[in-house]
């Protein structure tokens, strides 16, 4: 289908599991599963197109510096990275949720400077910024509903999506962040040198899409 070689970027779990039959849309079915395979490069009905399987916070990154062509990450993790040498041509409206504020059930309106774990750190001072609040940022990398229970922090900011993580941990969702969904990403330079391959492939996606 294409004569470019094109490499994308995709994290395992529910972004390639949802992407799946967008990229079939567009003529493309990987080789291997990368749930069972072990290999980071994973092959795909047509030789010149790979898919690259990374943490789902290294995506920009890889396409930023057009490791990859092409990459699907959450709204969360490109705003968390700043979409730097990124063009953002579509929402592919996977992976849904919300960016959210949590703390603990019926807890008393702490005293001072609210103390805040989260693994989206620029998104949590933006908007606490954005809040005039004076906060302190604590930086974890999972697992931020233990925080509270632990008194490590007042309040996280993570992605909610049922609300059941949040409820199983004694927490209630509080304010809405950002609504959160996944998008297609493209180094920029990739976008002008092989224009319209990249222009073909966003189209067809953009058609799966509204299906
Ligand atoms: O897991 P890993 O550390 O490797 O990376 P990751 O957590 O960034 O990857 P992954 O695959 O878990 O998530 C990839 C993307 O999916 C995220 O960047 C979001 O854009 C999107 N997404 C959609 C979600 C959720 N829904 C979601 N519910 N990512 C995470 N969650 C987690 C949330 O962090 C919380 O722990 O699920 C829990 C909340 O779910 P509920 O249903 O209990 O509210
Ligand atoms: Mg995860």
């Amino acid at each position: 289908m294409m004569t470019t070689r094109i490499t994308i970027a995709l994290s395992k779990g529910r972004i390639f599991k949802e992407t799946l039959p967008l990229l079939a849309h567009a003529g493309i079915v990987p080789v291997d599963d990368p749930e069972t395979s072990r290999k980071l490069i994973l092959d795909t009905n047509d030789d010149n197109v790979k898919l690259v399987i990374i943490r789902a916070s290294d995506v920009p990154t890889y396409v930023q510096y057009g490791a990859a062509d092409i990459g699907v990450a959450g709204k969360d993790v490109l705003m968390e990275h700043g979409g730097e040498g990124l063009y953002e041509p579509l929402d592919l409206k996977i992976a849904q949720c919300r960016l959210m504020t949590a703390g603990p059930v019926n807890a008393p309106e702490p005293q001072g400077r609210l103390r805040i774990a989260t693994k989206f750190v620029n998104c949590a001072r933006r908007y606490y910024a954005e809040q005039g609040q004076q906060v302190e940022i604590i930086k974890l990398y999972g697992s931020m509903e233990l925080a509270p229970i632990v008194g490590l922090a007042d309040r996280i900011v993570d992605l909610v999506d049922t609300g059941n993580t949040l409820k199983a941990n004694g927490l209630e969702p509080m304010e809405h962040i950002a609504d959160i969904s996944s998008r297609l990403v493209i180094n920029k330079a990739s976008m002008k040198m092989n224009h319209d391959v990249m222009q073909k492939f966003i189209d067809k996606i953009a058609e799966a899409v509204s299906k």
